[in-house]
């Protein structure tokens, strides 16, 4: 019986609302998850794998129409729409509150309508936090169990009264009476789907898609956009962030926390292997850092998440071979390829698909020689994070680790060099707020545009973008220079003019890994630079590593014309941000600008 009189009379108004045929509160169990699944197998929604092959996996097909998170469909209805800030999707919460009853209203008929209670972080950490998911979509509630920690131990934890974020999710495709179910319930108008976020209520209404950041709420609606304010007005960190530790051969671990923008390989970094000999690297999160200020005055981070939900093409045993042992078993696949043999398959993953009869993501038969890709290019994989081979032992320790750098970047084929410092916290959160990405292929619009994404955030952020690089300003002043990680720009995707890569990446990042290491242990040789410190000549261990000398040459080369050419690029950035961007940003960007015009008259 639950004893917390709040969640019951949400879940009662949800259900008045939604109209379900039945109520299921959500224990948490394997007996549980192994019913749904089973029950999912029976409908057609689900595809058992081979148990000799890839044992309690199962694969998922979507809705052609429901294949990844929908950004123009994302609303950040705060009841100032100054709040939501000029990239955001804004809505009035009132206007939006009754568009969405409307389309809530008799939602679940012929549905089963599932509760999680969840846990965003270890339970019982002072840095974890609670939210309930109603939801319609049994798919879901498999995935919440592997991204979080779910079920009564929750309710538990949650008692009579305590806090919780409300998360209402429907698929919005109501069953009439003897009507059969589709595989993959959605709405396919694109219009009816709204990913809906009301930050003064700490509330996420989800209609009409079931697949992942639309649907799985605890990840980007919760852990990012509404963590974000949470953060923002308690005073600490929700980003968008992956976790790990680094250990030398002899020597101390420390942690780093790396924000880069989507499709820039935050899971491989997460688990990588170094090539430099005995070096290792353990994860802790992937995707999401919240980071609280430690008795001690530093900061320290805990993945929201209990499980990974990474993109599957590309992902193979030369990028992260980690990953690949990691989902040999209780993992999901979500619109990838099926193999005769009901293994999974897809582009990038290391070998040609297997001969024999092939099912691509939209369920027909397949052959590789068709031009058509077999797995779609956001296909997933959901897979318990204790399953990572290279798991760091305190992910779940509940005061969170402490983070002694952070790294920002994206993809950046020109000017930007592989790795640089930066001189001080407020100099660092500049390099935070102009990275971003260099759009490479057409259907992104146009190709060679940078786009810039203020430390990953741009679709993450629940609030106002010029407040937030604000908040982060603030955090700097919140302990001793000397407790605050450092901050490194970092870039892997150099190209030289042929095209070509200059940086092999993968294991081999773990060399810049090393120069960041020795430098906030303070051994590591820098020199200064108009735009921060980069690594002095052999400072980076490249032992091993079949190089020319002129891609190194290219990598860390500081040019300053180009660079004065960016600095036009971010002043139009920072015009959108209109009078909320820090004066102490604009002041960092005015202070470049006069040392890169000096380094050029010299
Ligand atoms: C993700 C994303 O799925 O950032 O993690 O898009
Ligand atoms: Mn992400």
């Amino acid at each position: 019986m639950v004893s917390h009189k709040r969640l019951q009379q949400w879940v009662k108004e949800a259900a008045g609302m939604c109209r379900p045929e039945s109520i299921y509160w959500c224990d948490g169990s394997p007996a549980e998850y192994n019913r749904l699944c089973a029950a999912m197998v029976n409908t057609g929604m689900a595809t058992p794998l081979n148990p000799a092959k890839r044992p309690g996996s199962f694969l998922f097909r979507s809705h052609p129409s429901d294949v990844a998170r929908v950004e123009d469909r994302t609303f950040i209805a705060s009841g100032n729409k100054d709040n939501a800030g000029p990239t955001n999707n804004w809505m009035d919460p009132a206007e939006l509150r009754k568009k969405m009853t409307g389309l809530y209203s008799g939602c679940m008929k012929g549905r089963i309508m599932y509760v999680i209670p969840f846990s965003m972080g270890p339970i019982g950490s002072s840095i974890s936090k609670i939210g309930v998911e109603i939801t319609d979509s049994p798919y879901v509630v498999v995935n919440m169990r592997i991204m979080t920690r779910i079920g009564t131990k929750v309710l538990d934890a949650l008692g009579k009264d305590g806090e919780f974020v409300p998360c209402l999710h429907s698929v919005g495709a109501p069953l009439q009476k003897g009507q059969k179910d589709t595989s993959w319930p959605c709405t396919p108008v694109i219009e009816n789907k709204y990913i809906s976020h009301f930050p003064e209520e700490r509330t996420i209404w989800s209609y009409g898609s079931g697949y992942g950041g639309n649907a799985l709420l605890g990840k980007k609606c919760f852990a990012l956009r509404i963590a974000s304010v949470q953060a923002h007005d308690e005073g600490w960190l929700a980003e968008h962030m992956l976790i790990l530790g680094i250990t030398p051969p002899k020597g101390e671990k420390k942690y780093i926390a790396a924000a880069f923008p989507s499709a820039c390989g935050k899971t491989n970094l997460a688990m990588m292997i170094p090539t430099l000999p005995g070096w290792k690297v353990e994860c802790v999160g992937d995707d999401i850092a919240w980071m609280k200020f430690g008795t001690d005055g530093r900061l320290h981070a805990i993945n929201p998440e209990a499980g990974f939900f990474g993109v599957a093409p590309g992902t193979s045993m030369q990028s992260n071979p980690n990953a690949m042992l990691m989902i040999k078993k209780n993992s999901i696949f979500t619109n990838v390829v099926l193999t005769e043999e009901n293994d999974i398959w897809w582009e990038g993953i290391g070998y040609e698909p297997p001969t024999g009869k092939k099912i691509d993501w939209t369920g027909s038969a397949w052959e590789p020689l068709s031009r058509k890709n077999g797995a779609h290019p956001n296909a997933r994989f959901t897979a318990p994070a204790v399953q990572c081979p290279v798991i760091d032992p305190a992910w779940e320790d509940p005061a969170g680790v402490p983070i002694s750098a952070f790294l920002v970047g994206g993809r950046r084929p020109t000017t930007i060099p592989l790795v640089h410092q930066a001189f001080s916290w407020n100099h660092g959160v500049f390099l935070g707020s102009i990275v971003g990405s260099e759009t490479t292929t057409a259907n992104i619009g146009a190709v060679g545009v940078v786009r810039r994404d203020p430390f990953a955030m741009l679709p993450f952020c629940g609030y106002h973008m010029g407040d937030y690089l604000a908040h982060w300003i603030s955090i700097g002043k919140r302990t001793t220079a000397d407790k605050l990680p450092n901050i490194f720009y970092v870039n892997w995707f150099r190209r030289s003019d042929d095209g070509k890569w200059l940086w092999p990446g993968y294991g081999d990042n773990s060399r810049v890994i090393k120069w960041i290491y020795e430098r906030i242990s303070g051994t590591g040789k820098g020199v200064e630079t108009p735009i921060g410190y980069l690594p002095s000549p052999g400072a980076i261990d490249l032992k091993g590593l079949d190089l020319p000398s002129s891609n190194i040459g290219e990598l860390l080369k500081v040019d300053p014309e180009e660079w004065l050419r960016e600095v036009q690029s971010i002043k139009e950035h920072y015009g959108k941000f209109g009078a909320k961007l820090p004066i102490v940003l604009r002041e960092e960007l005015s202070a470049l600008e006069s040392r890169l015009k000096k380094a050029l008259s010299s």
